[in-house]
């Protein structure tokens, strides 16, 4: 960090390189890379002493913390950890009696069209009144709550509602299947589940509520004893009498007002599902305290939020992205927040633009998955193009979710940003809370598909396997070297997988990401590789590799054995390529195509649609080393259609391969 003068020298003398606008440097909070750097400077010298100012200007803390970081139980820190505070009076009550009380908090756009607004004060009511009737179905601090939910209001509300009486939440998205949805409700052993009957996207009525039902009749979930029913459509829904309630009989003669409960700075705010390198997804723990923190910080730093600034990120609450970038950070931040129902093709693949200029959009924050879908979708068809609305409003862009290539990244500079507006790409985790390398819009010379600098604090480096630092230019691992507030606090139920997984003992120490990194050799700036470990990016969703297999060899009947692999694809970054063993001899023609839609069919009833193979490969065994080992290298390069070049003299059956390099 301290060498970034010289990098900002250097990367000025590359091609393309785009300074931020002179006047967002003149008016952001951190203003140039003097501001940026000076950030940096003060974190070195006095790191928890940063820290600490930092959480004490942007926290309302009910019991202020007296020591900061705790690092006696590493790698099991704790932040701020005798400070008590309450995340949803962070996000609502604080801003009650200032000017912020009576402005409008959601813009909310339904699939339909159907535009609806509420304020601040607004959303408190119906947070509390929830948060009530939560409480009187025996709802309480420390309890877990499975929130299944469509894009809405309600699905803000459910999440805040939790938080504002202490239980932890854990939100699972709306695509995943009933397995999925009962595997988590075991895990976390959650004491309810809050739904809606159905979701709307695209048009179409999906069911959630028939998906929670089968997941509980699937046994195990005996914890849970109520499931509250949002009524998203007027559709009828099969109630379990006892154990079911609407939202509108749950609310009814509930008060709009509940005082928030304040928590412990440590305690679980909330719980996320990720995929791992195992067939078990990993129960990432967030603590109170310091995910705040994170969220309105990087809302100022990352996206520079000012009091008139309309905020959209287009994420879905199930994921991170919609955790910290809609349910907390935007209201933390006291903005003006756009939620979206629907999806960006619905009713036409111009809704993104149409939607910006229509509610005056000006930090729009997206996934490269979905520039590359409307890219495509402008290209063809004119009328979608974003030069068609008018999208002078808009004055910071985002992206997240997985590396952006520099054709899509220079697409959406010029055709949405207008060559107006910084880009700011920001690399982050579910494990991680928030940005924790990105440009800062009013300092950073962006450079196509770099996620540029760490923030002041972050103490981000590419190591070799055996921890040690590697030259800028060379690639290598992407560790973070110390602790930062906003940090995963251990996988829910299973420690020892959490220092496994991110601590491993060859690494320092270091927390280690599980992307691939390498520094620009003048410049020092990060740019991103992709994954490193068995899981894929396949639209910017996780994926295991293992995961998938797992569900593959579970239709026991019809498969052996499977092997999953990605490959590079245009739109969607990665595609999922499965190598499959059926226990009958290996399919061909009309046989294999049949076969191949009953498991990708399979797939997602097991996880959800989004894990489907694109491709399905059939063979009469794997490409296996004498040893049994699967040689998943070679498997890499039979999925992208590459000729093998590679060693194969190790492979105890090398026909294999060219059974293997058909596709159905
Ligand atoms: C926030 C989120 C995390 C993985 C991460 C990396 C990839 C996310 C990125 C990026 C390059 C970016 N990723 N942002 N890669 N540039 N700006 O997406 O969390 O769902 O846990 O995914 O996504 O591979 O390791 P999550």
């Amino acid at each position: 960090m301290s060498d970034s003068s010289s990098a900002i020298q250097s990367v000025l003398v590359e091609n393309r390189v785009f300074p931020p606008p002179e006047a967002l440097v003149k008016a952001a909070r951190i203003s140039g890379m003097a501001g940026y750097e000076a950030l940096c400077a003060e974190a070195n010298k006095d790191f928890e002493g940063f820290w600490a100012r930092l959480a004490r200007e942007n926290i309302n803390w009910t019991k202020p913390f007296t020591q900061t970081l705790d690092e006696s139980n590493a790698p099991f820190y704790k932040w701020f950890a005798d400070g008590e505070l309450n995340a949803s009076a962070n996000c609502l009550d604080k801003h009650m009696g200032t000017p912020v009380e009576n402005k409008t908090a959601i813009i909310f756009e339904a699939d339909g069209g159907e535009v609806t607004k509420v304020t601040y004060k607004e959303l408190l009511a119906r947070v509390s009144q929830f948060a009530n009737a939560l409480k009187a179905r025996g709802v309480q601090k420390g309890d877990r709550v499975l929130i299944y939910m469509p894009m809405t209001i309600e699905g803000i509300v459910a999440m805040q509602a939790c938080a504002r009486i202490g239980a932890t939440h854990s939100v699972v998205f709306g695509g995943f299947s009933a397995k999925a949805v009962q595997e988590r409700i075991q895990d976390a052993g959650a004491v309810a589940v809050i739904t809606a009957n159905y979701q709307l996207r695209g048009g179409k009525e999906l069911p959630l509520k028939a998906i929670v039902d089968e997941a509980i009749a699937s046994g195990g979930c005996e914890c849970v004893k109520t499931v509250f029913v949002y009524e998203r459509t007027a559709s009828a829904w099969a109630r379990v009498a006892g154990r079911d309630i609407s939202f509108a009989e749950a609310v009814a003669g509930q008060s709009t007002e509940c005082a928030p409960v304040p928590v412990e700075a440590e305690h679980p705010l909330f719980v996320l599902y990720t995929s791992g390198s195992t067939g078990k997804p990993k129960g990432v723990q967030h603590a109170t305290g310091g995910y705040m923190l994170w969220a309105k910080l990087t809302m100022d730093w990352t996206f520079d939020i000012q009091p008139s600034d309309v905020f959209w990120c287009t994420a879905d609450i199930g994921w991170v992205t919609g955790h910290t970038y809609i349910t907390y950070g935007p209201l933390a931040a006291g903005a003006t927040e756009v939620v979206f129902e629907g999806v960006p093709t619905y009713p036409n693949a111009g809704r993104f633009w149409q939607m910006i200029e229509r509610h005056k959009v000006s930090i729009f924050y997206t996934a490269p998955t979905a520039i590359r879908s409307l890219i495509k979708a402008a290209d063809s068809d004119e009328a979608v193009h974003p030069g068609k609305s008018d999208l002078s409003s808009l004055r910071i862009l985002g992206s997240v979710g997985e590396p952006i290539n520099p054709e899509a990244w220079m697409w959406y500079y010029k055709n949405v940003g207008q060559e107006r507006c910084p880009i700011v790409d920001t690399w982050w985790q579910t494990e991680n809370g928030g940005h924790l390398i990105t440009p800062l819009p009013g300092a950073t010379p962006l450079v196509p598909g770099s996620c540029t600098l760490p923030l002041p604090g972050i103490d981000a480096a590419i190591v070799d396997e055996t921890g040690n630092d590697v030259p800028n230019g060379s690639g290598g691992i992407l560790v973070i070297k110390r602790p930062w507030p906003s940090m995963i606090r251990t996988i829910w139920g299973d420690p020892e997988r959490f220092k496994k997984s991110y601590f491993p003992e060859e690494l320092k120490g270091y927390y280690l990401a599980g992307d691939g990194a390498v520094r620009d050799a003048k410049t020092g700036y990060f740019r991103i590789t992709g994954r490193i470990d068995d899981v894929l990016n396949v639209s910017g969703h996780r994926m295991g590799t293992m995961e998938i297999e797992s569900a593959l060899v579970a239709k026991s009947d019809l498969v052996a054995e499977a092997a999953v692999v990605g490959r590079p694809d245009d739109l969607t970054g990665e595609a999922i390529c499965a190598f499959v063993v059926l226990k009958r001899p290996r399919p061909t023609g009309d046989e294999a195509k049949q076969i191949a839609k009953e498991l990708r069919d399979w797939v997602a009833k097991e996880i959800g649609p989004i894990a489907k193979p694109k491709d399905i490969r059939f063979g009469d065994n794997l490409p296996k080393t004498r040893s049994g080992k699967i040689m998943r290298r070679l498997l890499r390069s039979l999925a992208k259609g590459e000729s093998i070049t590679q060693d194969t003299s190790t492979l105890e059956n090398p026909a294999i391969l060219d059974q293997l390099a058909q596709n159905n």
